[in-house]
């Protein structure tokens, strides 16, 4: 059984399309991030990044010894469990192959991903009148979406076969309009989300827990704790002085 720790955002759902197109027995474990789940210690056990998704496999594969297995950021664990399952990506004999996967799950994690987050952040939760930040991240995001929109020329799917490649990719492409950014400029990309999409898996992964998404109730306003952090949220305040010397 696999525990995962999750809330409703794109980031979750990379790791629910993959439990729920595996198949594997999991169990969800609802995670209040506006209430700071993310900082209790028995979660930083499993996530030091203080960051969900995140998951502790009670029962690891062969070569990980009989301990519960904890694995966070999405990549690594979407990366464990296609080596679990033996599905989704690869096999690791086609070095070519596995190299080209590497590449776009860091491409994910280290762009996509965090542009992404971002563009949501002035968008859905920063005060009024950042437009610098606004339109900076817009155009990465966008930029994200154009080496995207290259790459899936002549191709159905990111690796050519349907993997965790786009199982980690389709969610930041599947918010695109939320974000206010059309998809027109990009056909590739639109038909590939549309592939994906249609997955029942994919829309099983997607409705999880779909009436706790933060639908604009909290912003940086009003939940500080989960818009405006820093180190002491890790370490705890500063010996002597406060956050803001
Ligand atoms: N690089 C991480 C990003 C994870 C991430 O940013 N998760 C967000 C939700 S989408 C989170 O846990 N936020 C809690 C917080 O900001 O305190 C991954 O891909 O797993």
């Amino acid at each position: 059984m696999i525990e995962f720790h999750y809330s409703p955002t794109p980031n979750g759902w990379k790791v629910g399309i993959m439990l729920e197109e595996t198949g594997l027995a999991y169990e969800t474990r609802l995670m209040s991030l506006a209430g700071g789940d993310q900082f209790r210690p028995e979660f930083l056990a499993l996530s030091p990044n203080a960051r969900m998704p995140a998951i502790l496999d009670r029962d690891p594969p062969e070569g990980y010894g009989s301990e519960p297995v904890s694995v966070f950021e999405s990549g690594a664990i979407l990366l464990y469990l296609a080596e679990k399952t033996g599905r989704f990506a690869p096999p690791e004999s086609d070095r070519r192959a596995r190299k080209a996967l590497m590449e776009w799950l860091f491409w994910q994690v280290g762009n996509q991903g965090p542009m992404g987050g971002q563009l949501s952040h002035f968008v859905n939760y920063a005060p009024d009148g950042q437009d610098y930040g606004r339109a900076r991240y817009r155009g990465e995001y966008e930029r994200t979406l154009a080496v995207l929109e290259r790459r899936l020329e002549g191709r159905e799917y990111i690796l050519g076969d349907y993997s965790i490649a786009d199982m980690i990719a389709f969610p930041w492409a599947f918010i695109a309009k939320p974000l206010g950014v059309s998809l027109e400029r990009f056909a590739n990309v639109a038909a590939w989300r549309g592939r994906i999409k249609e997955r029942p898996a994919v829309r099983r992964a997607i409705d999880l827990f779909k009436d706790r998404q933060n639908r604009g109730s909290r912003n940086a306003g009003n939940t500080p704790l989960l818009y405006n952090q820093g180190a002491d949220h890790l370490l705890g305040p500063r010996p002597g002085g406060t956050a803001t010397d």
